[in-house]
């Protein structure tokens, strides 16, 4: 299975792209979008400010996915995508948080890359109970991967406490 789960800080790891749990004006925040903005460096943000807006303050709507290089981080790419806000389920949540993670993947294999770091997109600040989160994310890359196993996928929690709970959504 393509798909490991690790705990660790996003910002530190390798691989040909790591995935930003962003807000629609892609012009940063707290949480993991704030690790990564800060230890890419300013360019980052300047890079950001480039990617044009669909709407005034939006450079991404909930569910899409853009590319900006890495800057200082080690990995070359960054893949900013913006998860839902936790509504209580109804609102399109487990569509909308799919949707991120199947863009990111298109992105990365559209720019022919292969090594890929996802952290747990909305289980911060937007309010995604983990378990489901975790259900959607692990079904939606495995779905994707089966027909594409040259893609390394790695799901990158911040905590161990986090881990288990992907660990727990990815066994069979
Ligand atoms: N490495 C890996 N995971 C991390 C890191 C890190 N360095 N830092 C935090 N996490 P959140 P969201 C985990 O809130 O819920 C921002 O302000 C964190 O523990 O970063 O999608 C954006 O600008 C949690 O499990 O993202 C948006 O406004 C997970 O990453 C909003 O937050 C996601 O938590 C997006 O909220």
């Amino acid at each position: 299975m393509p798909i490991q789960i690790i705990s660790a800080d996003i910002t530190r790891l390798s691989v040909d792209a790591i995935v930003n749990a962003a807000n629609p004006s892609l012009l940063g925040g707290g949480g993991v979008d704030g690790a990564i903005h800060r230890a890419a460096g300013p360019a980052l943000l300047r890079a950001c400010r480039t990617l044009p807006e669909s709407a005034p303050g939006v450079r991404c709507r909930t569910g899409e996915a853009r590319i900006t290089p890495g800057f200082a981080l080690p990995a070359p790419w960054v893949i900013h995508t913006v998860g839902p806000v936790w509504r209580g389920g109804d609102d399109g949540e487990a569509e909308l948080l799919a949707r991120c993670h199947r863009n990111a993947l298109h992105l990365l294999r559209e720019r022919r890359l292969r090594t890929i770091a996802f952290p747990a997109i909305s289980c911060g600040v937007y309010g995604y109970p983990a378990e489901q989160a975790a259900a959607v994310a692990t079904a939606t890359l495995r779905d994707e991967l089966a027909r594409d196993d040259d893609i390394e996928v790695t799901l990158c929690c911040f905590s161990d406490a986090m881990r288990a709970v992907f660990q727990q959504a990815l066994a069979p």
